[in-house]
């Protein structure tokens, strides 16, 4: 990497954090259910990092790496579902994830270790035994290219990669307000280190199944517009997956298309669970001054101003009623 690469934020305590890797053996990295590219890019990057800094280190997500993100170089190293030795781990660290149940994981996966949490969501809710938190990053990818420097490590080719990754879907590929001149001076500091933007591209955005394409038409045809043109809604129900024979992976992105509206500042998503029929998990984009953080957290979730989400149990109509009513109250 070029020797001009600073922090995107000089003053976060990275001792804490440092010393209980160093004082670690045996570290395992995990990201939330459903892993997005933030979550699967810093845990690939700090992999990297860790195991070329001599560490013995393991990776396990409960859903494993979405198709999309098994291009990174340590995908299949990846361990999902169960996990079946506890006691191995002495630290866990856990990346982009609010809140512990968020993990996914029984107790006995973090018997005998310690938990690092290293987050960018301001409504995370501090469940480590040490807590990284800062909402001022873009990305918890972003946290970990901070990390690495902070530890005086070597930036491979491949962690520039994944960290990139990590950036440019959780900034909606440098568009959000939170790509600050910083974040862009990062890419280029990753770009330099071997990250290539396209081929990342291609892999993330231009390699959708078929079966995807046809939930994307199933899904658009279920556009609501509400609030006079304000709030945009889509929908993914068992019917849906059953006549596309798409999954839970191919709804990834399909709310920008809401958002994407003339007008419409709030948009929500509502996708039943695979496993259970009565559990929404509902999904908000905010476009301007609409804070969609705030608005899940009034539905018990939480995120970012401008992309948060929650789960709800009920009927479908119920479940609807209830998440109409508060973006009611968000668009006033
Ligand atoms: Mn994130």
């Amino acid at each position: 990497m070029s020797a001009a690469a600073t922090p995107l934020f000089s003053d976060v305590a990275w001792q804490p954090v440092i010393d209980a890797i160093e004082r670690a053996e045996h570290i395992v990295l995990i990201t939330h259910c459903n892993p997005d590219g933030d979550g699967i890019g810093a845990q690939q990057a700090l992999y990297e990092t860790l195991t070329a800094a001599g560490k013995q280190v393991r990776m396990h997500n409960r859903d494993g790496v979405p198709r999309i993100y098994q291009f990174f170089e340590h995908a299949d190293k990846v361990g999902r579902g169960d996990w079946g030795e506890p006691g191995w781990a002495d630290l866990i660290i856990a990346l982009d994830c609010g809140a512990f149940g968020r993990l996914g994981m029984p107790e006995a996966f973090f018997q005998g270790a310690r938990l690092v949490n290293i987050d960018h969501h301001a409504s995370n809710k501090l469940f480590g035994d040490v807590n990284l938190v800062d909402a001022r990053y873009c990305a918890t990818g972003a946290m970990i290219y901070d990390l690495i420097l902070a530890m005086q490590a070597p930036m491979s080719a491949s962690a520039a990669s994944a960290i990139y990754a990590a950036v440019m879907t959780d900034t909606a590929s440098f568009r959000l307000a939170s790509a600050t001149p910083a974040v862009y001076r990062m890419a280029a500091c990753l770009i330099e280190a071997g990250a290539e933007p396209w081929p990342i591209s291609v892999n993330v955005y231009e390699s959708r199944s078929l079966a995807g394409m046809k939930m994307m038409t199933a899904c658009l045809d279920t556009l609501e517009i509400k609030h006079a043109g304000k709030s945009a809604w889509i929908y993914v129900t068992d019917e849906i997956y059953r006549r596309t024979g798409a999954d839970v992976e191919d709804t990834e992105g399909l709310i920008d298309y809401a958002r994407s509206i003339d007008g419409v500042e709030v948009a929500v998503f509502i996708r039943v669970d695979e496993h259970d029929s009565a559990r929404w998990k509902v999904s908000f984009r905010g476009k301007t001054w609409a804070n969609v953080g705030q608005l899940a957290a009034t539905l018990g979730g939480g995120g970012h101003a401008y992309a948060a989400g929650c789960v709800l149990q009920g009927a479908f109509d119920d479940v609807c009623a209830e998440v109409e009513q508060a973006v009611s109250r968000t668009l006033g």
